[in-house]
């Protein structure tokens, strides 16, 4: 109680004293243990009700979960890597006609409709029906991307964790995750040592298969992943990422040769699969067809087809795909598919029932999978972009998946909302003025930075040269025309390169081999000494990539503890007045806590009154509006 006085004074929180003792004698903030995670707990809920919810909580439906009790999970294609190696992987594969799915609920789709919220409570509740009925799946892609840097910002939550949570769950299953070559799991080039270090943590975590892309499909910017992978003895998908339209004679720079020759060149890098990466949903149906039916022929590695829906063709993509002999495709559950996700999963199953490529897959068993993720959605509503149709203006702007959702709130944060259009023109503009470049992150990021940075400051591809000669260019896009992406096809405009590196010179080579290599061992010892942590080597990998959000996280966790295992309509939306919920504080221990009553001081500040397992507790919390 004293201690907590202290902590909370305004003098203390300003700063003004001297915490000196308190920063040297950590122990001091030991308060018994059970009764300060409970504190936190309601804490972080009454903060929650008071300054989010207002106290309105919609009614949510409890997701359910099939029944996996007494029925044996079947081995499967998780168990033939583990005993046989990748090739035999592919092997099979190309051996039998059925069209293989993989599902991407748990990364992709989240990530392109939902902001990359959903968190690991939610993904692990259904991880052992799954396992049970999904075994037919090729693979589940659950990892990489977007989620890794999420988790920890906004989730608060470990991601080696729900590797390794998920894991556990489903041991017979391929998990698939993807990779962005030296950029990793990040947005930028990282040392080479930390590229080889993260495949090898996230294999012995529980990764098989790696979708490895270069944003700008430079391969050198694959190589180092790509050879770690095969170190590891991982299935390495290798990507062309699909940017244009080949059915365009117009448009002559991405060609149906381009994609071939860089197809090819990737099957002789060691790929033992060739992944088309259809990001932003640009791949027409008949362009499908031409582009499989020619790596089909030229290729001698099963092909991998990842689309997304934001056209509103998508299914006829899977479809024109399938007839012209694609192995594996990427879907997601049907109440987690559409828009900017992926085609949807059940209704591909029962596309290709009684046909040459029949999945084989109980679409019964796959509902029960949908209707659990049907349940789940409405908690995270407030991350969904509004997008309620297929829109064929994606073939205009080319803007990924996972970047269209998100960029409307970015825009929105720079004051622009009401130029948000202006500011999709403009992202189309900063393409062409770039050469035309493949936009996948973090290229796409350095173009949609520039278009926002353009409108901002009423800039035009004309008034370019003369208005901006002194402003400062957004951190990406000087990052791109520095070589630190990697080299664009075509290269770099000249003109504006000058424009923007003012005067620096650009690199040629790949940046991992200029870039120090990572001291892990001093990150180590400093994780150990400033944040009390064991200095494994996951940690350091966080640390690494993201030096910056993993320390915020460890000090949040520390100072609202670790929700992780909070549901998630409790963690998003708090408590009504009179709702009692069950919080799981640690395996094995749930506490049972009332809202019992909000109460309004005269001091701005509210009292909620709660009820622990029977017994009252009144917190007060500051009211932030
Ligand atoms: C990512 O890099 O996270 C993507 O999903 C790119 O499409
Ligand atoms: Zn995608």
């Amino acid at each position: 109680g004293f201690l907590l006085n202290v902590l909370n004074h305004e003098i203390f929180k300003r700063g003004q004293c001297d915490t000196g003792f308190i920063a040297d004698n950590p122990s001091l903030l030991n308060v018994r243990g059970g009764e300060d995670k409970e504190l936190k707990l309601l804490n972080y809920i009454g903060n929650i009700v008071v300054n989010e919810t207002k106290g309105v909580k919609p009614q949510f439906n409890v997701p359910r979960v099939p029944d996996t009790k007494n029925t044996e999970v079947k081995p499967g294609l998780k168990q033939l890597l583990d005993s046989k190696g990748p090739e035999e992987v592919s092997k099979y594969v190309l051996s039998q006609k059925k069209l293989l799915l993989t599902d991407t609920t748990m990364r992709d789709a989240h990530q392109s409709l939902m902001a990359t919220r959903v968190r690991t409570i939610d993904m692990e509740k259904i991880a052992p029906a799954m396992s049970l009925l999904a075994s037919e799946l090729f693979s589940i892609e659950m990892w990489g991307g977007a989620t890794f840097d999420v988790a920890y910002r906004f989730l608060k939550e470990d991601p080696w964790e729900r590797l390794s949570v998920l894991r556990e769950k489903i041991p017979n299953v391929l998990f698939q995750m993807l990779l962005r070559g030296a950029n990793a799991v990040g947005y930028k080039n990282y040392p080479d040592n930390v590229i080889r270090e993260f495949v090898k943590a996230s294999a012995k975590n529980g990764i098989d298969v790696y979708r490895i892309f270069d944003s700008l499909n430079w391969i050198e910017g694959m190589e180092v992943a790509i050879d770690e992978v095969l170190n590891q003895n991982k299935i390495v998908e290798a990507s062309i990422c699909y940017t244009g339209d080949i059915l365009d004679e117009k448009r002559d720079k991405y060609t149906l040769k381009y994609y071939v020759d860089l197809a090819k060149k990737l099957e002789k890098r060691g790929a033992h699969i060739l992944a088309i990466k259809d990001m932003s949903a640009l791949l027409k149906p008949m362009a499908a067809d031409k582009l499989i039916r020619a790596l089909k022929n030229e290729l001698a590695i099963p092909v991998h087809l990842h689309t997304h829906d934001t056209s509103g063709n998508g299914v006829v993509a899977v479809y024109a795909a399938a007839n012209a002999g694609v192995d594996i495709v990427d879907t997601a559950f049907n109440s987690m598919a559409g828009l900017t996700s992926q085609p949807p999963l059940n209704s591909v199953i029962a596309a290709m029932n009684n046909t040459e490529r029949d999945t084989f897959i109980s679409l019964d068993d796959m509902q029960k999978i949908s209707d659990y993720w049907e349940a789940v959605r409405p908690v995270y509503s407030k991350f969904e972009s509004g997008l309620k149709t297929g829109t064929a203006e994606i073939y205009k702007y080319e803007i990924p998946g996972g970047q269209y959702s998100n960029l409307k709130p970015q825009v929105e944060s720079f004051g622009l909302g009401h130029r948000f259009e202006e500011v999709k023109e403009m992202f189309k503009t900063v393409n062409e003025m770039l050469g035309d470049i493949v936009k996948v992150t973090p290229s796409s990021k350095a173009v949609g930075d520039t278009a926002i940075f353009m409108v901002q400051n009423d800039l035009s591809p004309e008034n370019i040269y003369g208005k901006a000669k002194d402003m400062d260019f957004p951190d990406s896009i000087v990052s791109y025309f520095e070589g630190m992406m990697g080299q664009p096809e075509g290269g770099f405009p000249e003109d504006l390169s000058k424009l923007i590196l003012k005067g620096k010179e650009p690199i040629k080579c790949r940046p991992g081999e200029l870039l120090p290599p990572e001291d892990f061992d001093a990150i180590k010892q400093m994780l150990k000494e400033k944040h009390n942590l064991e200095g494994t080597n996951e940690e350091a990998l966080s640390y690494a990539l993201y030096p910056k959000v993993f320390e915020d996280y460890l000090k949040t966790i520390k100072e609202e503890g670790n929700l992780r295992l909070m549901g998630s309509d409790i963690f998003f939306h708090g408590l009504e007045e009179g709702e009692t919920c069950g919080v799981k504080i640690a395996e094995g221990k749930k506490l049972s806590i009332k809202l019992v009553e909000i109460k309004s001081n005269q001091d701005g500040t509210k009292d909620l009154v709660f009820e622990v397992n029977g017994n009252r507790r009144v917190i007060t919390i500051k009211d932030k509006n």
